[in-house]
């Protein structure tokens, strides 16, 4: 009896202390995020290891995936005729005489887009929404007699269509009497969020401009970004903040061109981001500083002397026309379908998500000269997707099994064992084969590790390279000269720790005039 109650006791007092342990565990586990971490003082080899296990944050993995999003550069500027208005407009020039959400949404839906971005409040202040807190928007135009709210009816066919839901909201603002008296405009700033984080729904992404044209001698305004990130968080947890935000980065041009080598993980150095990680307990939140637009952003030499890494993946925003709003005299100017799919290649094609502009005119629809780009393109896309000579080969690896990387499912990869940072895939299809573009993909689940990979084909006996390339990312597509073969490899030549592939492609598109 003794023996048992002594047992007992030891028992009773062992379980609790395995769920102190579990419930620390548990609360570090809360507070450590996975798509952030500190370096400062460490050895290259930690830091390198530590890069390669920085995963995208949920939000962040949703919004990748999206790969193709829609931005709608719509508002007074579209009856002013002008790309930056001054603030000064009457809004009784607003006034779309046949404006249909639903033909916007639903026509970007079928080009394949996932998500799209309203500019709710461009850099004249003018509000798409009859916002409570300011005279110039559409509850003074002549638009539905004052009572319409292009948020609502653009939100609405969003949430019918199962597509995102996005707001820009410019920062800079040439209205509003406070820009320039720092606290009163972050008030300001805060109610217009707030009413368009509460009243519409679910908000999948806030785009915060950095652009200001006040220039040395003009107002300067002191935003209070951590409480915007804050005020998010707390009313629209699943949307990421981009460009001027700790989620999404801006790629750094407006032309559609991201660069061939596209980290996803970045460093974070000053200090004061580090500060602001401390002061928010669950989720740090990191204000974006640097220059976005060099060409080194994430490599080896670059995170060596980095304080903090984050995942901090890039969006490559660029224009179906010359301008961000409609001008009919831009009619003749829109993008080619050609044209469109060298960006789709030079933005989803590098590690980035393609947010491509699409204004709606004077009518408030969708111009028929974009639509026939917008689905040309779709058709351009479709036709090289239609058929995957991956699928049905056999495919080997010196790892073994690999069945797994044309199952369509990003999350199954192949990988390789032992800390190996290198690896071979060999296809082999069941005759000879055409092919003229490769897809390759990580599981940025476990994190982004390729640095340097390249792609051979058999000539006979020999293996002859046919491209090359550097990071994969999310997803890494190249186009090359077609090629007749049977058999094909793809080598993993450098990687932080051990390399994945969770999908792999082999697509003929035709476009080339190569014939065999
Ligand atoms: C820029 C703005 O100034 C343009 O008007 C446009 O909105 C573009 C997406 O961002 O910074």
């Amino acid at each position: 009896m003794k023996e048992i109650y002594f047992s007992g006791r030891k028992l009773k007092g062992r379980l609790l202390f395995l769920l102190m342990i579990a419930s620390i565990i548990r609360c570090n586990a809360i507070n450590e995020r996975s798509d952030t971490a500190v370096v400062s003082g460490q050895q290259e080899k930690n830091i390198i290891r530590t890069a390669a296990n920085i995963t995208p944050s949920a939000r962040q993995l949703r919004w990748q995936e999206l790969e193709f999003v829609a931005f709608f550069h719509f508002g007074i500027n579209t009856f002013t005729n002008r790309e930056w208005g001054d603030g000064k407009e009457d809004p009784a020039l607003f006034n779309p005489t046949s404006l249909d959400a639903f033909q916007w949404v639903e026509s970007c839906k079928k080009a394949g887009m996932k998500q799209v971005i309203l500019t709710a409040k461009h850099h004249d202040g003018f509000c798409l929404w009859p916002s409570k807190f300011t005279e110039h928007s559409v509850k003074n135009s002549p638009w539905k007699g004052g009572k319409g709210d292009v948020v609502k009816e653009v939100s609405e066919a969003c949430h019918k269509l199962d597509m995102g839901f996005g707001v820009y909201l410019s920062p800079w603002d040439r209205n509003c009497p406070f820009y320039g008296d720092s606290p009163k405009y972050n008030d300001y700033f805060v109610n217009q969020l707030t009413e368009l984080l509460t009243g519409y729904g679910r908000v999948d992404e806030v785009w915060f401009d950095g652009a200001c044209g006040e220039g040395p001698n003009g107002k300067k305004q002191i935003y209070d970004w951590e409480r915007y990130y804050k005020l998010i968080r707390s009313l629209q947890p699943g949307a990421v903040i981009a460009v001027m935000g700790p989620d999404v980065r801006w790629v750094g041009t407006e032309s559609g061109c991201g660069r061939e080598t596209e980290w996803s993980v970045l460093p974070v150095n000053a200090q004061s981001q580090d500060q602001i990680a401390a002061s928010s307990q669950k989720d740090a939140i990191f204000v974006p500083q640097g220059d976005m637009t060099k060409q080194d952003l994430g490599s080896r030499a670059v995170i060596e002397n980095a304080t903090r890494l984050i995942w901090y993946p890039s969006e490559t925003d660029v224009s179906i026309r010359p301008g961000w709003f409609y001008h009919s005299s831009e009619d003749g100017k829109v993008k080619s379908p050609e044209k469109l799919l060298d960006i789709y290649f030079s933005s989803i094609g590098r590690n980035s998500v393609l947010l491509l502009n699409i204004p709606p005119d004077t009518r408030g629809l969708i111009n028929e000269n974009d639509l026939k780009s917008l689905f040309g393109l779709k058709s351009l896309i479709d036709k090289i997707h239609s058929v995957n000579y991956a699928k049905n080969a056999t495919l080997s690896s010196d790892e073994g099994k690999i069945a797994q990387i044309t199952d369509g499912d990003n999350s199954t990869y192949w990988t390789t064992t032992n800390e190996k940072e290198t690896g071979t895939i060999t296809i082999k299809l069941n005759k000879p084969g055409v092919i003229d573009v490769l897809s390759l993909q990580e599981n940025i689940r476990i994190g982004q590790r390729v640095e340097k990979f390249s792609f051979e084909y058999l000539d006979g006996s020999t293996w002859k390279t046919i491209t090359s390339g550097t990071t994969i990312g999310y997803k890494r597509l190249l186009r090359f000269i077609p090629v007749k073969a049977q058999q094909f490899k793809l080598k993993i030549e450098a990687s932080r720790l051990n390399p994945t592939i969770s999908e792999l492609g082999l697509y003929y598109s035709k476009l080339s005039d190569a014939s065999f």
